[in-house]
């Protein structure tokens, strides 16, 4: 089956039709008259199937993924390794409910959990299906364990659309408009972004913890939130510094420091998580997207006292760490070691800097290049200026899905171009990708 599938793939991208093609827009058609206009699709070509970093759609394009579905298949698609583990899963049972009959992929999930993120103390983990539900009983939890209210999130912040999430993400449109009231006791402070505030990290952070201690009162603080490098609102790297001088914070005040991993983690920045590139090992860390390789899961993992100070029976749901989602994750996690998928992530970042580096000499409209490992971005511009430019990026995104590449815009100005390609990308593949990118991006200068 997998290997059958491998060939019917391949490994190029050919564009055969019209993007989108005639049975897209067929599908498309019916889409519109029974899906909520307020569920969006960004490129609105059909998939059929899926290999490694290539989507095939209904008309037979061959799409090549610089995206991974915001980076959830970070080990590529259809992984004969995943395949396997899912199927054998199924066919052996798919649901009990853990909170009524539990099952040992759940227990061995929460020890690779307990394993592989940062810190060597005691540590236990719930499960949970979204990254907006790890965030959420993320922050139940840390004002359980300390009694506290108050919640820190930054600038920037993307935490997820339920109502606590949205009120601590923080662009308006179109996560929160109109669907308010949020929920209270939640602090928005000023985020490290180099390219547009010039701040070392320890200014950086010296001007967000004045701001907490001046509006909130340390004492009050149950959680400081933080995305390490920052997803929606625009692939933002703090300067070297802030997140150590943050934690060093949280650790002197009693606050729980929970690093939100869920779109920086799992091999993507080339390391298993964000935070190790600086040796910060957070109180919490919520994880999800490249945890279980595109199936539903998502975790909570911090201190042992603090996710066992909740009382028995406080944290659940029904499908929290379903059977068919653990074991996505356990031959997710164990592809990621046998590959070496952080080293590759780090090639990749390697590569992509280089060359996007070189483009910015010769384009005015690239203000910025950054990333670290496959968490890859540029920040547009009008030209000579930091004035953000949404309008290129719509257009060099545009121009990429013509062309059969799939690259994702972020950013709280919309004038960021992300790459996530999948972490089993090809050199052949990245360099063809680039190649259209470049060009995308010279049309739109
Ligand atoms: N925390 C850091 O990146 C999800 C959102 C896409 P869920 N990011 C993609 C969209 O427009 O809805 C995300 C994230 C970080 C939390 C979340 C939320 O994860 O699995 O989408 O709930």
């Amino acid at each position: 089956m997998v290997s059958s599938l491998e060939s019917s793939v391949g490994t190029e991208r050919k564009v055969i039709t019209e993007i989108p093609g005639p049975k897209s827009v067929a599908l498309h058609a019916r889409r519109q008259a029974v899906v909520s206009a307020g569920v969006t699709n960004g490129f609105t070509v059909y998939i059929d199937r899926a290999q490694g970093a290539i989507l095939v759609d209904v008309d037979g394009n061959h799409i090549l993924d610089l995206g991974s579905g915001i980076a959830v298949t970070g080990i590529g698609h259809a992984v004969p390794e995943l395949v396997e583990a899912v199927s054998q899963q199924v066919a052996a049972f798919t649901h009990t409910c853990f909170m009524v009959t539990p099952y040992e992929s759940y227990v061995q999930v929460c020890e690779e959990l307990a394993a592989l993120t940062p810190g060597t103390h005691a540590k236990a983990s719930a499960l949970f299906n979204s990254g907006s539900e790890a965030v959420e009983n993320a922050v139940k939890i840390a004002r359980h364990a300390t009694g506290r209210q108050a919640v820190i999130v930054f600038d920037h912040a993307y935490h997820g659309r339920t109502n606590l999430t949205m009120a601590l993400t923080a662009k308006n449109m179109p996560y929160k408009d109109g669907f308010g009231p949020f929920a209270g006791e939640v602090y928005r402070v000023p985020m490290s972004y180099p390219f547009l505030d010039g701040l070392s990290g320890a200014e950086a952070a010296a001007r967000a913890i004045a701001q907490i201690e001046v509006q909130v009162g340390a004492k009050n603080v149950a959680a400081l939130l933080i995305e390490p490098i920052q997803g929606e609102g625009g692939f933002i790297v703090p300067a070297d510094g802030f997140l150590p001088a943050l934690s060093k914070w949280t650790t002197d005040n009693g606050v729980v420091f929970i690093a939100d991993e869920i779109q920086s983690g799992f091999c993507r920045t080339g390391d298993w998580f964000a935070v190790d590139y600086e040796g910060v090992v957070p109180d919490m860390v919520t994880t999800a997207k490249g945890l279980a390789g595109g199936m539903p899961l998502a975790a909570v993992t911090g201190r042992a006292e603090l996710m066992n100070a909740v009382h028995e029976g406080g944290l659940g749901g029904t499908y929290g760490g379903n059977p068919v989602a653990a074991a996505a994750a356990l031959a997710t996690i164990k592809t990621m070691r046998d590959r070496n998928l952080a080293g590759r992530a780090r090639e990749i970042g390697d590569v992509v800097l280089a060359n996007l580096r070189s483009l910015q000499q010769d384009v005015a409209i690239i203000g910025d290049v950054r990333g670290r490992g496959a968490m890859l971005a540029m920040e547009l511009v009008n030209p000579g200026s930091k004035v953000p430019n949404a309008t290129a990026a719509k257009a060099i995104v545009s121009y990429c899905n013509q062309n059969g590449v799939i690259a994702l815009a972020c950013g709280t100005f919309g004038n960021v171009i992300r790459l996530l390609p999948p972490l089993v990308i090809t050199d052949e593949q990245l360099d063809d990708g680039l190649g259209v990118l470049a060009q995308a991006v010279r049309s739109a200068n």
